[in-house]
């Protein structure tokens, strides 16, 4: 196509027609490429030959060619970007269900621990926390428990190999949360009422009702004139807050080297009220806690006089709590990450 043979008013007709026609992003490419394209396209030859134009032919061909260069450009820019707009389409459907957001929530053993907090703080227990790594000192000694003393098989204990260079003391997972019974009345003066939620660590085979490491909370109450009464009122209304309903205790003898005298606290099956079903193995009962009146040996170690004060100190498992209070049949449920599980609580 010679430039001077070019009507360049019959041109610009001819690709405004079709720039108007066009609709799919496929015609504006088609019109670009048959115009632009660099070695073939219309409009590109002509810009090309311009320079052996004469000069009245540059002056009228020329500033239209760059018209139609920038026309054919600029509708085929719009076109594009009509096109991705509608794909990425600014309309909302205002109806459409929003997506669902996912909320983390407690664990079941957090929940009962705030239940169990929120409780005891209402009857005037602070909450004491200890360390998980104690020296035998305080986890056994300090509590009557002698070393050598047979008592100390009633916990199967991690022994740390680490020793500490001051005292020699030997290291180990903490088997209860008794030794902060220890620390604490080292650290404040009666009377005391406090709680003590953690983690314990016991070298035993896990099954439906243990774990080889479980949380417990000791409580601890000293003042004077403290007695069994005080205890069983105590515990008794904590129950009956914690599951909601009346629920009936009983104190079993026991030992424990650390109280004296020493009870092993069962309550009515919170499943059948005490009329007996599998889960009480039909006796109507449930084992929960180890308690007793604190031993004078153990108010010697943390200096206090047993003369003038008595206390009563308890531990419960907040795994067997969670699991009564749930309906939970296998302890190892806790632990196992399923969130099929956890996501019920
Ligand atoms: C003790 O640990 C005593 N320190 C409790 C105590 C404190 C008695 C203060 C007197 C005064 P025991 O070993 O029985 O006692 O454990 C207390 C409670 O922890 C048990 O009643 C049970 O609810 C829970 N527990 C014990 N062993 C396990 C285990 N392996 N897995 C889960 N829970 C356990």
């Amino acid at each position: 196509m010679e430039p001077q043979k070019i009507d360049i008013k019959l041109l610009e007709t001819t690709i405004k027609k079709e720039l108007a026609d066009a609709r799919e992003t496929s015609d504006f490419e088609a019109i670009l490429k048959k115009y632009l394209e660099k070695e073939t396209g219309v409009l590109s030859k002509i810009l090309r030959g311009l320079k052996d134009l004469s000069e009245e032919e540059r002056k009228t061909i020329g500033p239209k060619a760059n018209e139609l260069n920038s026309l054919i450009r600029s509708e085929v820019f719009k076109a594009s970007q009509s096109k991705s707009e509608d794909n990425s389409s600014d309309w909302e459907d205002i109806t459409e269900p929003s997506q669902e957001l996912e909320v983390g929530h407690l664990h079941p053993i957090a929940l009962v621990l705030k239940d169990v907090s929120r409780i005891f703080g209402g009857m005037g227990f602070e909450i004491a926390l200890g360390s998980e790594i104690e020296n035998d000192w305080y986890n056994f000694d300090a509590l009557n428990i002698p070393k050598d003393h047979p008592a100390r098989d009633m916990w199967d204990t991690f022994w740390l190999k680490e020793f500490r260079t001051e005292a020699k003391d030997k290291l180990l997972l903490r088997t209860h949360t008794s030794p902060v019974q220890i620390h604490y009345m080292q650290n404040q003066k009666p009377p005391l009422r406090v709680i003590v939620p953690g983690r314990v660590f016991r070298h035993e085979m896990t099954d439906a009702s243990h774990e080889f490491d479980f949380f417990q909370i000791e409580g601890l109450m000293v003042d004077q004139n403290v007695s069994v009464a005080n205890f069983s009122a105590i515990l008794n209304e904590f129950f009956n807050q914690f599951f909601g309903k009346e629920v009936k205790m009983k104190l079993r003898p026991s030992f424990f080297p650390f109280t004296e005298p020493s009870f092993e606290v069962d309550i009515s099956c919170i499943n059948c009220d005490g009329q007996g079903c599998p889960a009480c193995k039909q006796t109507g009962w449930m084992e929960l806690m180890g308690a007793g009146m604190v031993h004078p040996n153990v108010f010697k170690s943390a200096g206090i006089d047993s003369k003038k004060y008595q206390g009563f100190a308890f531990g419960i498992g907040l795994d067997r709590l969670a699991m009564l209070k749930y309906k939970i049949n296998d302890i190892r449920l806790f632990k196992g990450c399923d969130l099929r599980f956890l996501k019920q609580f």
